[in-house]
């Protein structure tokens, strides 16, 4: 089993780094969501001991919109690292991935060590938020997987783009999203998508990380999660996200 599960979580690191797809792990292997945890958490440490760092957490399937796309109704999370960070209007070079789609998102940045912090006090627990955009690009063929499959797959996190940050106060309630490729809206929706209130997903966030030990620190990002569908982009296309309060964030990809 120890050395079955190995493979597994080599063959997801293996399709990560080669650009190449691979096919649903529980199309072959039977094993549940908490050895998938294990699993997600055993193919980061491959990445840290690569030289990479954490950078923070994300969320997955925090709003109905997610859920309904991809067919997984569970709330996920997963783990991110310096190498996902694209710079804001920075570049993406599209030939790294398998078939990347974007996302709009709401990003946390802590302001405390996560052993350090009152989560019943959430706006003493983050320096800033920003409109992000997150790309995700699932390690599995033709995008589908099961609940089990995602988390492994580290719920398919691939890179994301951080806007500008605001003053921690300003309001992330009811605002409203855009998303553009090239010049057409491909998306809109609204920021209370994400569990009512992106605040709750940050609560979410902490919570988890405190259950599964994830050492959260001072200027790490929590993701809350795609308030709309993700999209499919091309080679050469450049993704701007829009919400109110927080600005503008962009990215092209060569
Ligand atoms: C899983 C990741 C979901 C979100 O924001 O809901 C996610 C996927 O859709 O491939 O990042
Ligand atoms: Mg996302």
């Amino acid at each position: 089993m120890k050395q079955e599960i190995d493979d597994l979580v080599g063959l997801l690191d293996g399709a990560a780094s080669n650009a190449t797809s691979i096919e649903q792990l529980s199309a072959t292997s039977k094993f549940g969501l908490a050895q998938a945890y294990a699993m997600q958490k055993m193919l980061i440490d491959k990445r840290l001991a690569r030289g990479e760092e954490l950078s923070g957490l994300k969320l997955g399937f925090t709003s109905k919109a997610k859920m309904q796309q991809m067919g997984v109704h569970e709330l996920i999370w997963g783990r991110l690292t310096n190498a996902m960070v694209v710079v804001n209007n920075g570049e993406l070079d599209f030939s790294k991935y398998i078939h990347p789609r974007a996302e709009p998102e709401i990003a946390f940045r802590l302001s405390k060590d996560l052993a350090d912090m009152n989560i019943s006090k959430p706006l003493e627990c983050i320096s800033g938020v920003a409109v992000a955009i997150e790309i995700i690009d699932s390690r599995y063929k033709n995008f589908k997987f099961k609940l089990e499959d995602v988390v492994a797959d580290n719920c398919s996190s691939a890179a994301y783009v951080l806007g500008e940050w605001k003053e921690p106060e300003t309001s992330v309630q009811n605002l409203a999203i855009t998303m553009k490729q090239n010049n057409d809206v491909v998306q809109m929706g609204n920021s209370d998508a994400i569990l009512g209130n992106p605040v709750e997903s940050l609560l979410t966030g902490l919570r988890l990380a405190k259950e599964y030990r994830v050492p959260l620190k001072n200027g790490m990002v929590i993701l809350a999660g795609a308030a709309t569908p993700a999209v499919y982009f091309e080679q050469g296309d450049r993704i701007v996200v829009t919400a109110e309060n927080l600005g503008q964030v962009q990215l092209s990809s060569y």
